[in-house]
């Protein structure tokens, strides 16, 4: 207790010092990336890691004359780790601004800290609606569920799908993604016949997706974090739900880039909506796609990559803006209302929300030159997380 409040000073220091400017230009920028490297959430971090890295070797470790300086931690996607090591990292190293966090609970339990330092929290993975209220200094570069989970609950409609089960991982984004589906669904005239949430550690489908299948549905809808989809495909092909008649859609986080080459036949024609496809047909993501695997043999870049990807674009363009200055009421300024081209599609920081603006796009996954992708076919532009906008 003693050791919180004092590292709990420390980091007020930290941040007076900070925005007093007091730091030196001749300073290395430093950009904390705290990521779970090991642990369930792994694929998550190590697909953030090299986005990271490729964005800083085709942009340059320099912005306005200033070096930057990645310091990548691993969380192990514990929120007590992550507070601990975001402490660390202010008060320590210095770091300019805290950024990664592959689950709602790492990105809520440093807000505290980002506050007090009044250091930026750029959040490239998490995805529950209200992380973005939880500090002022909180901006984000992933998605909500809600952005996904709306369009598909109108697309599922029109699409002869009357009656489904939900089916969410118990925490965050999962009850968000539940909650704003059941919602678009139920007013679309559409039947919810059971809400089925399973635990986010150590996961076991197999109740849940038996459970599912009684219900005989239309189609079962799914969110599981991203590196999980493949264990809930498998058990769903295993079950033969497809053949009972049950259709699979969800967010796109069951169809990860990340795994989806491995998933089998049995992924075929899954329909998802989200933002981010590595099939997403613009000249830049054939770029982005083409140097991340040249660079990550055998990885092909997921929605994840493409947060850190786009993390460190509004990092970069942050810093030049205050001519290589930094300070974190001075980033943050200069990220509110940041617009650019993405690998995704275009993407915005709404000034007033802190919270990105973007295409969310329905796919559904085919096989294109041997491979399993998800194929965009309808898109839906600038997409504010609708739990806000009521
Ligand atoms: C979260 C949301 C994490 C979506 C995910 O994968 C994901 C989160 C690690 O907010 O915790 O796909």
């Amino acid at each position: 207790m003693k050791k919180r409040t004092f590292l709990g000073a420390a980091v007020l220091a930290a941040g007076a010092l900070a925005s007093g400017a007091a730091l030196a230009q001749g300073q290395p920028f430093k950009i904390g990336l705290i990521l779970p490297m090991t642990g369930p959430q792994a694929s998550t971090g190590r697909q953030i890691e090299a986005a990271a890295r490729l964005y800083v070797a085709q942009n340059g470790d320099a912005v306005a004359g200033r070096k930057v300086e990645l310091v990548v931690r691993d969380d192990t996607s514990l929120p007590d780790m992550t507070k601990r090591i975001a402490q660390e990292l202010v008060v320590n190293d210095h770091v300019d601004v805290l950024a990664g966090f592959g689950i709602t609970p790492a990105a809520l339990s440093t807000a505290p800290i980002a506050t007090q330092s009044k250091t930026p929290e750029v959040v490239m993975a998490a995805a529950t609606s209200t992380i973005v209220d939880a500090s002022p200094y909180i901006v984000r570069t992933s998605f909500t569920l809600p952005q996904a989970a709306v369009p598909l609950a109108d697309w599922a409609v029109k699409n002869g799908i009357k009656s489904v089960v939900t089916l969410v991982s118990d925490y965050g984004p999962g009850i968000d993604g539940e909650k704003a589906f059941v919602e678009r669904f139920k007013a679309n005239g559409g039947k919810v016949v059971e809400s089925l949430r399973v635990p986010l550690r150590n996961p076991d489908f197999s109740p849940f997706l038996q459970k599912a299948q009684d219900g005989h549905p239309d189609a079962l809808f799914v969110f599981v974090p991203s590196g999980t989809g493949a264990a809930v495909m498998k058990q769903f092909v295993q079950r033969g739900m497809a053949k009972a008649g049950i259709r699979l859609i969800g967010t796109g986080d069951i169809t990860d880039d990340d795994q989806l080459n491995d998933m089998g036949d049995g992924a075929l024609g899954v329909i998802t909506a989200h933002h981010y496809s590595a099939e997403h047909p613009s000249a830049l993501n054939k770029q982005f796609v083409a140097a991340f695997e040249k660079t990550n043999k055998g990885m092909r870049p997921n929605f994840m990559a493409v947060g850190g990807y786009d993390g460190m674009h509004l990092i970069y363009d942050a810093l030049k803006k205050t001519a290589g200055k930094g300070g974190g009421d001075a980033l943050l300024a200069a990220m509110k209302g940041d617009a650019f081209e993405s690998p995704r599609g275009p993407i915005s920081i709404d000034p007033q929300t802190r919270d990105i603006v973007q295409n969310i796009y329905l796919r559904k996954v085919e096989r294109v030159n041997g491979q399993l992708y998800n194929v965009e076919f309808e898109t839906f532009k600038d997409v504010k997380d609708p739990a806000k906008s009521k």
